[in-house]
């Protein structure tokens, strides 16, 4: 059994899209971006009250790089993922966790964004820093594209990146990297990717077993400006 605890618009987006590209049966669970994170039953589940949260057969992941990972290596078939027997493992295995460098900086700056709700709660200096940095990890991307793809064909590394790039075109314009751009619409362009986004629920796909809380069609993202989470949802 394999089922996935989600919320629209976040780093879960990621494994969503794998799973929907891997093409097996999956339950998917749609929470509210908010304090429902942070109650039973699903604290038992991930004690830090995040997402993404993968069950599979028994055993339960709460990275996205190691989702990833073991995803790939459960369905090796459908060629997503490397072995230390390929030649390109290393650079597989680095642009899979190289996704976590990017979204750390979408994270701090959804926090300025959105997060923080007063003017005085927020730095523009903080802001300016983590958007330059987050532009350097862009043009890391930039340099790393070999041709189509992040490796000699598309795999998990461009899920995990790409879903990166998806949160951070919010902060940074994809302008001066026209390699990042090209790349990130033909990974839009997937069908797999489209079924991830947020949306009605009923496109997502997966068996939906509940959506726990969740009000209205998609909840609300950390990476999504325009999109106001319920800021005081998350006062404790
Ligand atoms: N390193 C973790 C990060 C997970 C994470 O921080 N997820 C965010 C959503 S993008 C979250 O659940 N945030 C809730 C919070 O920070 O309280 C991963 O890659 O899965």
């Amino acid at each position: 059994m394999i089922r996935l605890h989600h919320c629209p618009q976040t780093r879960s987006m990621r494994s969503l899209w794998l799973l929907h590209e891997l093409g097996v049966d999956f339950e998917l669970q749609v929470y509210p971006f908010d304090k429902t994170l942070r109650e039973e039953p699903y604290r038992s589940l991930n004690p830090t009250g995040r997402v993404p949260t993968l069950e599979i057969d028994g055993v339960v992941l709460t990275e996205s790089g190691a989702i990833a990972q073991y995803l790939c290596e459960s369905f090796p078939e459908a060629g997503l993922g490397r072995s230390l027997r390929d030649a390109d493992y290393a650079q597989w295995l680095n642009w899979v966790h190289f996704a976590e460098t990017i979204s750390q900086h979408c994270a701090a700056l959804t926090q300025q964004h959105v997060a923080l709700y007063e003017d005085w709660m927020r730095s523009p200096t903080i802001m300016q820093l983590e958007a330059r940095r987050l532009a350097k990890t862009l043009a890391t991307v930039e340099q790393g594209l070999a041709d189509r793809y992040l490796l000699s064909a598309f795999s998990a590394a461009d899920i995990g990146a790409g879903q990166a790039v998806y949160m951070a075109q919010h902060f940074v314009p994809l302008d001066p990297f026209p390699k990042v751009s090209a790349w990130f619409a033909r990974l839009q362009a997937r069908p797999a990717f489209q079924r991830a986004l947020p949306g009605d629920l009923s496109a997502m796909g997966g068996n939906l077993v509940s959506g726990a809380g969740l009000r209205g069609g998609a909840a609300p993202g950390c990476a999504s400006p325009g999109i106001f989470l319920n800021r005081r949802s998350w006062d404790r």
